[in-house]
């Protein structure tokens, strides 16, 4: 064991999902060690314990996790269960580290976010229930992070992580283990597996597109392998280094290819697409782009039609900007339903008192009470359950859902790469306008509610302020900004715009055509351009 002298760095500050930084960032000397072990410095509880240890394979993920270890061994943890390869997806890492009670987890993820040399890389820490460190915990790591001064290593080989089975590393036991199988077993205790095999057996087509990420892997033992779909129905399934040279964001923007196939009478029946870290999903019909809130509504209103939910629902959650169509789901049914700030973390405290079974965000997220993580292929096995059950096509399910429910239209606008200066004085002006704008006409419409969002858990009575300015108009038209937290360089703001109609006649419209006076609304409050030179949004959803 040694101990090597490791100056703080200032910027390694955990955003909305843990430390992202370009992989040159991660690659300086040092930078990777002093956050790992401001992390075992905050998280005495490993000491002795099991750690969960993987990652979305992007590039620099197989260095880092030997790194990892060697610091684990160092730092006295008692046994690490790696993935293969070091592959493991977020919600997968996270069910390991309930089911085998490890004192928590590394996960090695920038998600969404590009790979690659050039790319971006991530780390994070998940805890004891399996979910993301709260807000207190990484704020404690934070804090470790500036008061380091030496960090802990052993000086011995890498382990071949290509190899399963158990092996001693400096005393420490590692056990490289498959990254699938206890993730497919999990599967199988929640959604009818028979009823999905029925359906595909009549002749249903399925397509799932992995982004070359890790849930290629996941998707090719469920789907094909025990589901029995189509070899071949598994897309871009071998995770590799750069994803492709793509973005890894199942979106329909990154995902065009996947839009395109779904089109026109030859499509199969459904698809889906997941993330660099297989959390996020986007769901398809033929013909049919559900959005991630539509999704999340659907699923709640379905609910006891899965084996995972037969009970029915206590409450369920979506994070603040998320459209309130599963709002309108939880009052028609009875159910509670938290608004709470954006990122998966916020959820933990909520799920573990038993207070909501099911939850969501606007960025193609979804997830349940089995893991702490959002969880892609879960999302789609789900929907393939409903299918397989309702025997009616997406369309025709979203579609019923919107004339019992109402429609909530829904898009969100990224401003990607504007100066911090320019994203912060996009909210600086809209915070000042907080107080005088309530009651004021903007486009036509009357404003109804305007405020910068603050949360207080209701478990544990955190409190979370500044989570993003809500502008809310009269008929239930809604504007949201914020800035992501999950960037690596300058700032993106994401403005969200919602507006609900219950009127079947108007849910054909397109989405934007819909949106167009909420547009409007929030151009004139946020005055985008005046501050960004900005005229357009990069990537609209
Ligand atoms: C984004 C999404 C948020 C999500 C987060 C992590 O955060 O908006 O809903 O929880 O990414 O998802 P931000 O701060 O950039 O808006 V993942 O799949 O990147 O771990
Ligand atoms: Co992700």
């Amino acid at each position: 064991m040694t101990t090597i002298a490791s100056p703080a760095f200032s910027d390694q500050k955990p955003g909305t999902s843990g430390l992202r930084k370009k992989v040159a960032v991660f690659r300086t000397p040092r930078y990777l060690e002093n956050f790992v072990q401001a992390t075992f410095n905050a998280v005495p509880q490993l000491r002795g314990a099991t750690l969960v240890l993987g990652g979305d394979g992007r590039f620099h993920n197989e260095a880092a996790t030997q790194t990892i270890l060697k610091m684990a061994a160092a730092n006295g943890v008692a046994r690490v269960l790696v993935g293969r390869n070091g592959l493991l997806s977020t919600p997968a890492a996270s069910n390991l580290i309930r089911r085998h009670r490890a004192a928590g987890g590394i996960i090695l993820s920038a998600s969404h976010n590009p790979g690659g040399p050039d790319g971006d890389f991530g780390i994070k820490f998940n805890a004891a229930n399996g979910g993301p460190a709260p807000e207190a915990l990484t704020a404690a790591i934070y804090a470790a992070t500036l008061a380091i001064g030496e960090y802990h290593i052993a000086e011995v080989d890498d382990i071949d992580l290509a190899r399963l089975g158990e092996c001693e590393l400096a005393g420490m036991r590692v056990e490289v283990i498959d990254s699938v199988a206890d993730y497919a077993s999990l599967m199988q205790t929640l959604v009818d597996f028979d009823a999905i095999r029925d359906w595909l057996k009549a002749g249903h087509g399925l397509r799932l597109d992995a982004m070359h990420a890790v849930g290629g892997p996941y998707a090719i033992r469920l789907f094909e392998d025990l589901l029995g779909a189509r070899l071949g129905s598994v897309r871009n399934a071998a995770p590799q280094l750069d994803f492709g040279g793509g973005h890894p964001d199942p979106n329909p923007v990154y995902a065009a290819e996947l839009v395109a196939a779904m089109q026109g009478a030859g499509a199969p029946d459904f698809a889906a697409a997941f993330d660099g870290d297989a959390d996020r999903n986007m769901i398809l019909g033929r013909d049919f782009v559900v959005t991630p809130s539509d999704s999340l509504a659907v699923l709640a209103a379905n609910a006891r039609l899965l084996p995972q939910f037969k009970d029915g629902l206590g409450g369920v959650a979506r994070s603040m900007p998320t459209s309130r169509a599963v709002d309108a789901v939880a009052a028609a049914m009875k159910f509670d339903c938290y608004e709470t700030p954006t990122g998966w973390k916020f959820f933990g405290n909520l799920l573990d008192a038993g207070r909501i079974q099911l939850c969501g965000e606007e960025s193609y997220g979804t997830g349940a009470d089995h893991v702490r993580e959002k969880d892609g292929v879960w999302a789609a096995l789900a929907w393939l359950n409903l299918l397989a059950v309702r025997r009616e096509s997406v369309g025709e399910i979203v579609r019923a859902h919107w004339a019992r429910f109402g429609r909530h239209f829904y898009s969100r606008h990224d401003y990607e790469g504007i100066s911090l200066a320019g994203g912060e004085a996009v909210m600086a002006g809209l915070r000042e306008q907080l107080g005088g704008v309530r009651g004021t006409a903007v486009a036509g419409m009357a404003v109804t509610l305007a405020d910068d969002f603050a949360y207080t858990d209701p478990v544990d009575g955190a409190v979370s302020e500044r989570q993003g300015v809500r502008v809310e108009f009269e008929g239930g038209a809604r504007a949201v900004f914020r800035l992501s937290g999950t960037g690596t360089e300058g700032a993106t703001l994401r403005v969200y715009l919602e507006r609900f109609s219950a009127d079947t006649a108007e849910h054909g419209q397109a989405t934007q055509a819909a949106l167009a006076r909420v547009k409007t609304a929030a151009d004139q409050l946020a005055a985008i351009t005046t501050h960004t030179g900005r005229t357009e949004a990069d990537v609209v959803t």
